[in-house]
């Protein structure tokens, strides 16, 4: 059957040569259509042509990099330009100037997974993909490659995106902006390949960016919030500018301590209406004052403690002659908190170092009566056990209260170490100081040391009434240090055993927390074959940029010359770089080490992280044992050193 469609088609090919939809047509018509143009008309289209094929030759490497992955997006002046990300071949000179840098030691070639206990490795596995975790990490090593090329610091954010500097918080909420807060590139944790890094000028760093924000946001206030771009005010006395004073001259960074010199001379004024803590301010500001006044031989420092110093005395007129806790220093009133009239032990027995030299320095001895004769009713007191004293004093009885209650954190931590430290500081021969020590030491031997399990950590608990609780503040990780530094003044060597086992349990309080921070406060596990050494409660996980432990490891590796207590250190210190520092300036405090996909920022940074742990890393790091020699300064409880007494006095 010869069907209709058939003859349709045989018409169609028939008629092929006139199909429009075949190439051939198209030709035709196309070169139908140039002719018609006129002359201009085709050399203009010629000249774009040839164009656009030049652009395209000369683009096409730089594209094609992008969407492998080897550039980024970095802003500059004027705009948003790609930046190739493999760092250029360095030229051979610069390569030789390289290899005079010490590579890092051995002990750092730490394989990754050695952090923590399985437990909290698989955890940390189980949060992602591993082959996607590994990506991230390449691409943070090669943006961060391509950033130190540029000389600047690199922006990453937790998952490893780049982002600007200046997106980070602005314009809005302290809410939005702690859902924005940046940190810096992943330092690597296999050192095998990694280039030599100068830890004196990472610290040095890090302080930089801590002052760039504080100066750019809180300038003169107490606290940098480093998130919402503000300030928080405890006595209005600017004592973040004032406790880091003496880091700045030990770090040598001479334009930012001038300009603090000048607000200092030009604005500071005590002569305020304010109620101030007289612990605080007296270990951050007196002490302050007092170690930058013989860093520098400039008076205008020791004016300023003098000022303060006197401005403080209020707090002694107490029934009791011990102290209370608040004092107002414009109107020389003083007070006990409203809800008690106790102070706390740790805070009247921790202000002797800094009263003791400003009565040596002025020649006036009220102030070394004064603090003088609470350490020699402590002495006397009725209510400790084994040497260990409770932690709340009443300032009309100057009796002990809240008996049966004994640790080495919170609220008692610095008497012990001042018990040392002031006999260091008086020249070894105040005895009773010294027994008092000893004692208390036996009483933390006898009372709250044990070990955890599995790994068997020395660790300091509590005690209350008869009861032990494994529970230890990251402040007692002041007292590896403090042990450490009786031995180096000759006392029993046993100590430095102590101190060394207490140094790996401070440490291991970091390395066995997700973004390697130690909490607040940790609970160690004692019951056999508990699977992992440290628990820590839900309300316990923040970190405040606290110092004892960084400070701990500066004085073991000043005695033991151990590099691993640097190593330990500068793993601290890069952890601080990636979970807390905030890329608009200014590092953070954290609610929750434990999570380092969100830490949440807490939106303060603290004036002892310039005053203590930046300074204890710089000292740590530092290979000069004159760099505030041991043998002439004790420091105070806020890392100020003062000097120890030349013999005659
Ligand atoms: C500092 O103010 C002092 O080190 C004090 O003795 C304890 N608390 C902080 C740091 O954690």
């Amino acid at each position: 059957m010869h069907s209709p469609s058939r003859k349709d088609f045989v018409s169609l090919t028939f008629t092929g040569s006139g199909n429009y939809n075949s190439k051939q047509w198209k030709r035709q018509s196309c070169w139908r259509k140039w002719k018609q143009l006129s002359r201009l008309q085709r050399n203009l289209i010629l000249f774009t042509m040839a164009l656009m094929l030049v652009c395209g030759i000369a683009t096409y490497p730089t594209v094609t990099e992008h969407f492998r992955g080897l550039t980024v997006v970095v802003k500059e002046e004027g705009g948003h330009v790609l930046k190739p990300v493999i760092p250029e071949v360095l030229p051979e000179s610069d390569k030789q100037n390289q290899l005079l840098v010490p590579e890092p030691p051995s002990e750092q070639k730490r394989a990754p997974d050695k952090r923590g206990p399985p437990g909290l490795q698989n955890r940390l596995q189980k949060k992602g993909n591993g082959s996607d975790i590994q990506v991230e990490e390449n691409q943070i090593q090669e943006a961060k490659k391509a950033d130190i090329e540029e000389g600047e610091k690199p922006l990453v954010n937790r998952r490893g995106a780049l982002i600007e500097a200046d997106q980070a918080t602005e314009g809005g909420t302290a809410k939005e902006a702690e859902n924005k807060v940046d940190v810096p590139a992943v330092e690597q944790e296999d050192h095998s390949h990694k280039e030599p890094v100068d830890r004196l000028e990472a610290v040095r760093d890090a302080f930089r960016h801590a002052w760039k924000g504080y100066k750019e946001f809180a300038w003169g206030q107490d606290e940098l919030r480093p998130i919402s771009k503000s300030y928080g005010e405890w006595f209005g006395l600017g004592l973040t500018l004032i406790d880091a004073l003496d880091t700045m001259w030990i770090l040598n960074l001479k334009e930012e301590f001038e300009e603090a010199k000048t607000w200092v001379s030009t604005e500071l004024s005590f002569n305020k209406n304010v109620d101030v803590n007289l612990f605080e301010s007296t270990i951050r500001i007196l002490g302050g004052l007092l170690s930058t006044y013989h860093l520098t031989g400039d008076t205008l420092f020791l004016d300023k403690a003098k000022d303060i110093g006197t401005r403080l005395m209020p707090a002694f007129n107490t029934p009791s002659k011990i102290p209370y806790s608040d004092v107002n220093i414009g109107k020389g009133t003083a007070h006990p908190p409203r809800w008690t009239s106790d102070s706390t032990v740790a805070e009247v027995t921790s202000i002797q170092l800094e009263f003791r030299e400003l009565s040596r320095l002025t020649q006036d001895t009220r102030y070394q009566a004064a603090v003088d004769e609470v350490m020699q009713k402590v002495h006397k007191l009725e209510g400790k056990q084994d040497g260990l004293v409770p932690m709340f004093i009443n300032t009309n009885s100057g009796q002990f209260t809240h008996l049966g209650v004994f640790t080495l954190g919170a609220r008692a931590d610095s008497y012990y170490e001042y018990l040392l430290k002031q006999w260091i500081q008086g020249g070894k021969k105040e005895t009773e100081l010294l027994e008092d020590y000893l004692q208390a030491l036996e009483g933390v031997k006898k009372n709250l040391l044990k070990k955890s399990s599995p790994n068997r950590l020395t660790f300091v608990g509590e005690l209350s009434h008869g009861q032990f609780s494994p529970k230890m503040d990251h402040l007692v990780c002041f007292l590896p240090g403090t042990l450490a530094l009786g031995v180096h003044h000759g006392l029993p060597a046993d100590h430095m055993e102590l101190a060394k086992q207490l140094m790996e349990t401070c440490y291991q309080m970091y390395a066995q927390m997700e973004t390697g921070l130690s909490p607040e406060i940790v609970h160690f596990n004692m019951h056999e074959g508990s699977i992992r050494d440290v628990d820590v409660k839900l309300a316990d996980r923040h970190n405040l940029l606290r110092p004892e432990t960084v400070e701990s490891l500066f004085y073991l590796y000043r005695f033991t010359k151990d590099r691993k207590y640097r190593d330990w250190g500068w793993e601290i210190l890069q952890n601080f770089n990636k979970y807390t520092k905030v890329s608009t300036g200014g590092y953070t405090s954290i609610n929750n080490v434990r999570d380092p996909e969100y830490p949440s920022p807490r939106d303060k940074m603290e004036s002892f992280f310039l005053g203590e742990t930046l300074k204890y890393f710089y000292l740590l790091f530092s290979d000069d044992p004159e760099l505030v020699s041991l043998e002439k300064y004790v420091f105070n409880t806020e890392a100020h050193p003062l000097p120890i007494w030349p013999s005659a006095e």
